[in-house]
């Protein structure tokens, strides 16, 4: 009916023409490996059915166990794995064979391996050193990034690290050989102000730069295709701020951003209130530029609140149109001799309600994912929400 007049012909074509190449979500890399395609579409395609859970290090440790086959602080309390596992390469820079919180490189590869494997999604976070001081991520010298860039002091150095991630990216190898794709997310929480790439660091332009050049040098010159890029703020106010420091739409798959709760339970609100705020502004972001959002860190210390799970993370996520929420790593005793955990444990104040937000029908855990496929085609690549 609608297309019977002339006038109606004409609009249709001009959809027609205009609307596929543009406006459909893609991956930036057009040789993105095929499991790393079918992974950005299903990844895509998920969000209708609920918000995939996450946890960092998952499969390494707990709070009181360390390396043990087939151990997960999640699974303990709900039968399932996560769905989405995270990892972190700070210190491979260095040539050091453990990460910067002591996990050998080795075992995580085995891991991401293992995730790819049964079907789950991994993904990378690098807390670099400062490549001008040689100090830790932490060490906000002004001038890092600049020193970083093509024809700065510090510009080879910085390509010789990238070799190592490439090198280890490499490595992940599926059971023919096929590359493990994985969600690569450097350079995170740029709006805050604790690491050498934050935004107080750096103009927009340096930073920028920066990404993209990182971004060309792993596709183009290392030829890793096996990657689906992640970019990543702290907190912001408005759409302007969220997008001050992102490269561009040929230089991120997928937009994010990390928020914590501290405190006492009793200031839930702020962090509920907050997290509302950066969410509607993400998920709208993502709607207009044809990206795909995540909460790629949250959590509440100990989680010292009985109903977190429920009443504040899930009764705020769920209004949302998100892929994942990944929660931090249960270390457990630090040698501050203080607790860092983020899932928990038997026995906690808030297992009741994390064992609720794991039966919610859309949260989905391993479990859930598992008649998924992500790594096969996805049935509706050309949906363009
Ligand atoms: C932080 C803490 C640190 C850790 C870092 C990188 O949030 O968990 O202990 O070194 O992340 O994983």
């Amino acid at each position: 009916m609608l297309f019977k007049t002339k006038k109606y012909n004409l609009l249709y074509v001009f959809i027609l023409i205009g609307l596929p190449v543009k406006l459909t979500a893609q991956p930036i890399d057009d040789k993105v490996t095929k499991e790393t395609q079918h992974l950005f579409y299903n990844i895509k395609s998920t969000i209708k059915k609920g918000i995939m859970f996450g946890h960092q290090d998952d499969l390494a440790y707990g709070v009181n166990w360390k390396y043990k086959n087939g151990r997960s602080d999640v699974k303990e309390l709900t039968e399932s794995y996560p769905a989405v596992i995270g990892w972190e390469l700070g210190n491979i820079e260095l040539d050091s064979t453990s990460n910067l919180d002591s996990v050998p490189f080795k075992l995580i590869g085995e891991y991401v391996r293992q995730a790819y494997k049964q079907g789950l999604i991994s993904t990378i976070s690098w807390h670099a050193n400062n490549p001008l001081t040689m100090g830790t991520a932490w060490d906000t010298a002004q001038g890092t990034v600049a020193s970083i860039l093509p024809g700065g002091e510090k510009h080879e150095l910085y390509k010789n690290w990238l070799n190592k991630i490439a090198y280890f990216f490499s490595e992940l190898k599926g059971e023919n050989g096929e590359p493990v794709p994985v969600l690569f997310r450097p350079y995170h929480e740029l709006t805050g102000n604790w690491f050498w790439w934050c935004k107080s660091y750096c103009t927009p332009q340096q930073f920028k730069s920066l990404w993209k050049f990182t971004v060309s040098y792993l596709k183009d010159v290392k030829g890793l295709h096996n990657l689906l890029y992640v970019y990543n703020t702290a907190d912001f106010n408005s759409e302007e701020e969220f997008l001050e420091y992102y490269p561009g739409d040929d230089f991120a798959d997928m937009i994010s951003f990390d928020l914590y709760q501290r405190g006492n339970p009793k200031e839930g609100s702020l962090f509920y209130n907050k997290l509302y705020n950066q969410l509607t502004i993400l998920t709208n972001v993502a709607q207009k530029i044809h990206k795909i959002p995540a909460l790629t860190e949250t959590g509440y210390n100990t989680i010292p609140d009985k109903k977190w799970w429920t009443k504040t993370l899930w009764k705020c996520i769920k209004n949302f149109k998100l892929s994942y929420v990944l929660v931090w790593r249960n270390a457990g005793l630090m040698p501050n001799g203080k607790m860092h955990y983020f899932v928990p444990c038997k026995n906690d104040v808030s297992e009741k309600s994390f064992i609720r937000f794991y039966k919610k029908r859309r949260t989905l855990f391993a479990k859930q994912i598992s008649g998924f496929k992500m790594y096969e085609p996805a049935d509706d690549k050309n949906n363009n929400n």
